[in-house]
């Protein structure tokens, strides 16, 4: 950095002290904390973001969000040029940088980075940001300290992409480093032209008319619920009823993390609709959950990112099979395209115990979609999901050229063959799921194509498989960050005797499982049990959250 970049940064991070006595981690998704107290923050990543942007000579993402969060958090995160979360590699810079106490030792720890990393900021060329935010108060203030970070360093610019989906902003990078119009309405068109593709390549048959053509969907309040407002006349048959649209209070009593956790109704929602087929949004739309209401009851019955996840298993391998052709060898086709799930420890053993026997390889890591993503993008087609409902399905360019290939090939050998069909199916998704990261909209339209397509309702596909019962709680402790796991977040190694005392109590239930792990994205240590009833599940979670205080210590709500 020569001395005018140098005074042009400390004169900006002189407008944006740290609050005194915070200390910020990236956690599972970028940071996040009370509002009030990120301005900092969001500047330091503003600058991280056009740093990024420099060395990788492409197109960074910055969201404002905490997605899941109480209204009052909000939260800042960067996708990288493939569309991805920032890359792992940089976390630990990005916690330096956000606690570096004064301007000058933030300028200092900068220019170290940059020559660590080798960044090559005389004669670079320009740089860009892409900025968006979700529906929540504090976003425009955070926007602005994001902005100053970002042209702080080099006059990097900063595109505002206005109140967007956490994953239309992913996919917008991904875009724009693709030479693609990185625009909100070609989203909607590329989505909306596979979704009426897979529509049209639904066998002929009776059984897609069982399925109802209305969907309910909870927009938790935020911005998810008012974008699918916008493409809802465009669906052809189905008809969707978009409540919580933003009138409530984001996250409250509604959207995905609560309908999963809970399994109660969400607001607006009510004995009326018992039996439909409904769907949940989060905050900033990149978790989806379906779920149906019980009759005379405030209860639901959820079906998770788990069944998703093996809804497009099962639609996927299928198609896979039947591109593959005959045994008989005669049309047999040579690529033979891996295909592989990936889940974390929170998936449901019977989904695990489910796709195992369909014969699918399945991987777990910890939680965090970037640990999901970076697995499954090593199959050829790569499907992961969070049972809290985070996922995609993943394509390798390789698979996809050949795919191309291949289906220019089956269209004039074989036009309108089965093979033909299948080929055309598996690039439709391919172009309807978001590559970049989980997409609530996007999930919904591949689930609705594929219920239509097999001629399912809501209540055949919970039937895949019957759930093991669950329960998740949170704790407050003293320290969260004095948990340490191993093991995809299945065993503590510290604090010491822990373990032994969880997997003590957990013997004590049949078919029991418990772990422990602290959130990410909130300050609170989680526990999830899983027994072979609902009463040893409570019963099992709720022991384990008094070994977490009695070995953590009581934090103050
Ligand atoms: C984020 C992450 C998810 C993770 C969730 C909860 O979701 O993207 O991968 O499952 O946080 O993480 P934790 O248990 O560490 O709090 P979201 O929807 O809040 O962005």
């Amino acid at each position: 950095m020569n001395q005018l970049q140098q005074s042009a940064l400390l004169d900006a991070a002189s407008r944006f002290p740290i609050p005194a006595g915070s200390k910020f981690s990236y956690g599972t998704s970028g940071f996040r904390a009370d509002a009030s107290l990120l301005e900092s923050t969001v500047f330091r990543v503003g600058i991280l973001a056009a740093l990024r942007s420099i060395q990788t000579r492409s197109v960074i993402g910055l969201m404002i969000t905490a997605s899941h969060n109480h209204i009052s958090d909000n939260g800042v995160k960067l996708a990288d040029p493939s569309g991805g979360m920032l890359t792992q590699s940089w976390e630990p810079f990005a916690d330096t940088l956000a606690n570096a106490s004064d301007p000058h030792s933030l300028i200092q720890l900068l220019g170290d980075f940059i020559k660590k990393e080798n960044i090559i900021l005389e004669g670079a060329p320009a740089a860009e940001v892409l900025l968006g935010r979700d529906t929540r108060p504090s976003g425009e203030t955070l926007l602005e300290a994001a902005k100053q970070g970002i042209t702080s360093l080099m006059g990097t610019t900063a595109s505002d992409m206005g109140i967007v989906t956490t994953p239309q902003l992913h996919w917008m990078v991904r875009a724009k480093n693709k030479g693609i119009e990185a625009t909100e309405l070609n989203y909607y068109n590329q989505m909306l032209t596979s979704f009426r593709c897979l529509l049209d390549y639904i066998p002929k048959g009776d059984s897609s008319k069982n399925v109802s053509d209305k969907l309910i969907v909870d927009g938790a309040d935020g911005v998810g619920g008012e974008k699918l407002e916008n493409v809802k006349t465009r669906l052809g048959y189905l008809t969707i009823d978009v409540r919580n649209c933003g009138d409530g209070v984001l996250n409250e009593g509604v959207g995905a993390d609560y309908v999963q956790k809970e399994k109660m109704v969400p607001r607006n929602f009510g004995p009326a609709d018992a039996g439909m087929r409904c769907a949940s949004l989060d905050g900033d739309a990149d978790r989806l959950v379906y779920f149906y209401v019980i009759s005379n009851s405030n209860k639901i019955d959820l079906v998770d990112g788990d069944k998703i996840l093996s809804l497009f298993a099962l639609f996927l391998k299928e198609q896979l099979r039947v591109l593959n052709g005959p045994e008989d060898g005669k049309t047999n086709i040579s690529y033979k395209a891996s295909l592989g799930v990936v889940q974390t420890a929170y998936a449901n053993g019977a989904s695990t115990d489910y796709l195992k026997q369909m014969g699918l390889e399945v991987v777990m890591t910890p939680t965090g979609v970037k640990h999901l993503h970076e697995k499954a993008a090593e199959y050829d087609i790569g499907i992961y999901f969070e049972a809290n409902g985070h996922g995609t399905v993943l394509f390798s360019d390789a698979f996809l050229s050949w795919l191309e290939i291949t289906n220019q090939e089956l269209s004039s050998t074989s036009k309108d063959s089965d093979q033909h069909k299948a080929a055309l199916r598996l690039l439709a998704v391919s172009r309807l799921i978001n590559q970049a990261v989980g997409d609530a909209l996007s999930g919904l339209f591949l689930v609705e194509a594929i219920l239509k397509h097999m001629g399912w309702s809501i209540h055949k596909w919970n039937e895949l498989y019957q759930d093991l019962p669950s329960r998740q709680l949170k704790v407050k402790v003293v320290d969260r960050t004095a948990v340490i796991t191993e093991n995809a977040e299945t065993k503590v190694v510290s604090p010491a005797g822990i373990q032994e005392a969880i997997d003590a109590e957990t013997d004590k239930y049949p078919k029991g499982r418990c772990f422990i792990r602290p959130s990410g994205t909130e300050d609170v240590v989680r526990v999830y049990a899983e027994a072979s009833n609902q009463e040893a599940a409570d019963d099992l979670a709720k022991s384990v959250v008094r070994l977490v205080e009695q070995y953590l210590g009581f934090g103050r709500s």
